[in-house]
């Protein structure tokens, strides 16, 4: 899988470059390329942001870079058609199933919006060179795309084969199953006064998995009914 990344903030993905990609990198399984959308611009001051039409307060992101910027990537290996994804507090919520989804792509590419988003131009024109999605992390404001690119990296990433990260069960996982997950517990068996359940020292594999399972469905009941109701997934 091919990522770019676009932003004015490049170096913000220093650490996910380091965590993600010794190994896939060098595997050629993941090549993750990162991008400042300054590149693309050719004034003086390498401006990407201009006065929102219809007034109102702060910037919007002007979209000639962005158009520039996605014609070269867009255009690249691997073959055509990329999936364009914009973090936006206006987007479909990421969910597991939206990682899982992403991570049979052959080629992302991930637009990070600064100040109060960018012209929604852009959006319309993306839609013309790739498969556009408008992804929300969840219900909240951040200040950028930045920080909702690295966290869709981060879940989409250990999906992969041989991404660091990549945990033996993927579908023992919290959401894989849409439950919550089980409590862990490992050595001291007593710590602090408090000791592990008795079920996981009896060395009864059965009763091991229905002790996890019922722990699993009560912590989903308790805090997340919404995963219960049907509703979901
Ligand atoms: C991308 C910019 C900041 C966005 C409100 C402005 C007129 C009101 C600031 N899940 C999630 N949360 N936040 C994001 C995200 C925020 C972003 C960008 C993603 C790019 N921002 C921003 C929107 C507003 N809005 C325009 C109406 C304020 C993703």
């Amino acid at each position: 899988m091919r990522i770019d990344v676009l932003s004015i903030f490049p170096s913000y993905f220093d650490g996910l470059a380091l965590s993600l990609l010794g190994k896939a990198q060098s595997a050629g399984i993941l090549d993750l390329s990162v991008r400042d959308l300054r590149e693309w611009t050719f004034d003086r001051h390498r401006t990407v942001d201009d006065t929102p039409y219809g007034g109102g307060a702060g910037m919007v992101m002007k979209p000639e870079p962005w158009g520039l910027a996605l014609d070269e990537l867009a255009s690249r290996p691997p073959a055509p058609p990329s999936t364009i994804i914009f973090p936006s507090p206006a987007g479909e919520v990421f969910t597991q199933a939206t990682a899982r989804e992403l991570s049979t792509r052959e080629h992302l590419i991930f637009g990070c919006g600064r100040y109060e988003g960018i012209d929604e131009r852009v959006f319309e024109y993306a839609s013309s060179v790739g498969e556009v999605r408008l992804i929300s992390l969840g219900d909240y404001v951040l200040n950028g795309g930045e920080v909702a690119t690295m966290a869709m990296i981060e879940a989409i990433g250990r999906l992969i084969p041989g991404v660091v990260g990549n945990p033996e069960s993927l579908v023992e996982e919290s959401h894989e199953d849409g439950l919550l997950e089980y409590p862990s517990y490992t050595k001291p068996s007593v710590w602090r006064e408090r000791g592990v359940p008795d079920v996981l020292l009896s060395g009864n594999h059965g009763a091991i998995a229905t002790w996890r399972r019922e722990q699993q469905i009560e912590r989903t009941r308790s805090r997340r009914p919404d995963l219960l109701s049907g509703d979901e997934s």
